[in-house]
């Protein structure tokens, strides 16, 4: 693959991995795959996921197919979880169970591709999560992009955005990070969303929203669904793909959820129909492990409160994290303004070191990392962060 190819992005995530591994330094530091750890610097099972594990492996249930949108209990509390206990919006969702966030992205793509009646053109951020591209240029569609990010100001290029999405021919579809965006860790404030939401409707877009953090960019579910929110409160029939991969720690179980807002319960009816004939040729029906856990905690009122606790747990240390390296690479002396270290959202910190210097803090220090200067601030722990901070002064100073 060319070198700026979405499978060449993602091998260079995952071979950060393998260089990691490689390296015998025993402070080595892995800052690489978005994946959380805790202050130890280890994988973090989420004490209300063990409850509800165990709580499932004691009923003895069986192992049955689910139906082919998935296990009902889940999708339902999924969407409450999303869109908000009462919307209105729920009553004609059409929502199936997904292979995690990628699986429901890619259920999108493929029911747009079939069915979007305008321009089958879909706009992603630049630069968005490496695997967009691949998903949505696999399902057929076209793919093209939005301004999104200010390298001068390591912050949002909101004019930028805004006049691409004015720009782009009515009735296009546009992929919006619903928050903590992949790789910058720069979100649109709710003003800015409300502008957004503007510009969207007055060009008659269809709005794309990909929500893999919920809970992880403020720690509070309510708040970081709130773009998703806002659209739909404005009439906008959008659709939305779901992960539980970061949110519950459930990476490798698959968990997630597709959904699609219609308009009334004819088309709610024949929306659904055609999404189980999509998904039947491709995989019959999902996992069921998953969504059993994910279920037993978003239906359970006391381990609900429990995990939205170890969620703002998870988001909190994240912030915590953030303060101690910008704290550390300003008390070293450096003249840099490392404000957007503490200003970011979510899982990533997009430092705006070059690709040199992303080199030179693997050779020289052991400090492990995606080329873009993207650092996943989850690999950051209380006794790493001073070594993270002296590596950084010395390579940008
Ligand atoms: N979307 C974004 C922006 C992501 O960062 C990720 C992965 O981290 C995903 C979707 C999908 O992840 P998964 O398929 O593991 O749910
Ligand atoms: O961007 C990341 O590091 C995370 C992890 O196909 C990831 O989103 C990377 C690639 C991928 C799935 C997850």
């Amino acid at each position: 693959p060319t070198a700026g190819s979405a499978l060449a992005q993602y091998q260079a995530i995952l071979g950060v991995t393998e260089a990691f591994k490689a390296d015998s330094f025993p402070k080595k530091i892995n800052l690489g795959v978005g994946a959380y750890r805790d202050d130890q610097g280890k994988p973090y099972v989420l004490p209300s996921v063990l409850k509800a594990e165990k709580r499932v492996v004691d009923a003895k249930m069986n192992h049955e197919y689910a139906g082919i949108t998935g296990v009902p209990e889940f999708t339902k509390a999924a969407a409450e979880l999303a869109y908000g206990k009462g919307s209105p919006a729920l009553e004609n969702l059409v929502i199936t169970q997904s292979i995690s966030g990628t699986g429901a992205l890619r259920i999108g793509a493929a029911f747009l591709e079939r069915f979007y009646p305008g321009n089958k053109t879909i706009y992603i951020p630049t630069p968005s999560w490496a695997n967009h591209k691949a998903v949505f240029d696999d399902a057929g569609l076209q793919v093209q992009n939005y301004r999104y990010y200010n390298k001068d100001t390591i912050g949002l290029d909101f004019e930028g955005m805004v006049a691409d999405i004015k720009a782009a021919p009515k009735g296009s579809i546009f992929l919006f990070h619903a928050c903590a965006h992949n790789p910058t860790g720069v979100d649109p404030t709710e003003q800015q969303w409300r502008e957004i939401e503007q510009a969207v409707k007055a060009q008659g877009h269809f709005a794309f929203f990909d929500m893999a953090y919920q809970g992880f960019a403020s720690g509070d579910t309510n708040k970081d669904a709130f773009a998703v929110r806002h659209f739909v409160e404005n009439g906008h029939q959008i659709c939305l793909a779901q992960s539980f991969a970061k949110n519950m720690g459930l990476y490798g179980e698959r968990i997630g959820a597709f959904s699609l807002v219609t308009e009334s319960a004819e088309e709610k009816k024949r929306v659904d129909s055609q999404v189980k004939i999509l998904v039947r040729p491709m995989y019959s029906n999902p996992p069921i492990h998953g969504a059993r856990l994910a279920s037993t905690i978003l239906n359970d009122p006391e381990l609900y409160e429990e995990w939205l606790g170890e969620v703002k747990g998870m988001a909190d240390r994240i912030i915590r994290m953030r303060a101690l390296l910008r704290e550390n690479l300003e008390k070293l002396g450096s003249k840099h303004d490392w404000s957007h270290i503490t200003s970011q959202i979510g899982m990533f910190a997009y430092t705006g070191l070059s690709p040199e210097q992303m080199d030179a803090l693997a050779k020289e220090h052991s400090v492990y990392a995606t080329r873009n200067g993207r650092i996943s601030v989850a690999g950051i722990t209380s006794e790493n962060v001073g070594r993270l901070a002296e590596s950084i002064f010395k390579v940008k100073g």
